[in-house]
């Protein structure tokens, strides 16, 4: 079977581990047949995604920080100097403090908020603007979402909010960017164990309950949201943008039952 991203140039935001979903889709990307660039948060995450960007055959690295919108600039330059045209730009990254994640979600701070916000949606904005004028053949950019952007999920509060707004800001994308044939999505996963789900208080709870009343009767494998996440950035998904695709065993649509 031919491989459905050859002569595409990927990048991945978002790899803490191998555990991470942006991981899983760097390696998906791979397989078939992507040119990998991946970014790394700070210095204490450099190693790590330096050893799986290797094991991947990534063909770069580069340092970005969200939060530092020089970190932004200096990505977009340094893929601009390189010649380098972009087609599939994956944005895997969320954040929000531990003790807002476990108690009731009035309790919000201002900061809390505004962080939350700041790393996990208005990163999109940003990044968006940084890397589409280097789409110059057309492109696909995702994001990662999750089902508490719409429904009231227990301790996933602030993260809640900044999905919503993430999701929001896909069809404000989507919309603008369409001209340039370039595709905003998001796919909102079923819940998965990665270092940030275990910030959620209670997180294994949401993983026991999910078996017993998805429609899959099963829980998300990460696998099958990297496999969707290659739907979106080849040409298969070419008709499709402004979308939040669910890949959460069916989940989302369940009411009683
Ligand atoms: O159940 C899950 N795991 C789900 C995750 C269900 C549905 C959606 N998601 C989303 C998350 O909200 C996130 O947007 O998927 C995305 C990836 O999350 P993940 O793979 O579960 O988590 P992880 O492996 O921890 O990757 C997220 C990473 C960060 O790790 P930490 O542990 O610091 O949160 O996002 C990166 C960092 O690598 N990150 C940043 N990258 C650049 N600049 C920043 C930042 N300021 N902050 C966090």
């Amino acid at each position: 079977m031919s491989k459905l991203m050859e002569e595409k140039t990927a990048i991945v935001l978002g790899v803490w581990n191998q555990w991470s979903i942006a991981y899983a889709i760097a390696k998906a990307f791979v397989r078939e047949g992507a040119t990998l660039l991946l970014t790394y948060q700070n210095e204490r995450a450099k190693p790590t995604v330096e050893e799986l960007g290797q094991q991947l055959g990534a063909t770069a690295l580069f340092p970005c920080d969200v939060q530092q919108q020089a970190d932004i600039d200096q990505l977009a330059q340094s893929l601009k100097s390189s010649g380098r045209k972009l087609d599939v730009a994956v944005h895997s990254i969320a954040f929000a403090n531990r003790e807002d994640l476990g108690r009731p979600f009035v309790e919000t701070s201002r900061d809390g908020f505004k962080l939350a916000l700041d790393v996990s949606a208005y990163s999109l904005v940003a990044v968006t603007k940084a890397l589409a004028p280097l789409m110059t053949a057309g492109g696909s950019i995702m994001t990662l979402t999750y089902l508490g952007s719409t429904r009231v999920v227990t301790n996933y509060n602030v993260m809640g909010v900044a999905k919503a707004a993430l999701e929001a800001e896909v069809r404000y994308l989507a919309s603008e960017l369409g001209a340039q044939n370039i595709r905003v999505n998001a796919i909102s996963a079923g819940p998965i164990k990665t270092i940030s789900a275990r910030g959620i208080k209670d997180f294994s709870k949401i993983q026991d309950f999910i078996p017993q009343h998805a429609p899959l009767r099963r829980n998300t494998d990460i696998a099958e949201v990297a496999d969707a996440a290659v739907f979106l950035g080849s040409d298969l998904g070419r008709g499709v943008t402004g979308n939040v695709l669910f890949v959460d065993a069916g989940f989302h649509i369940m009411a009683l039952g």
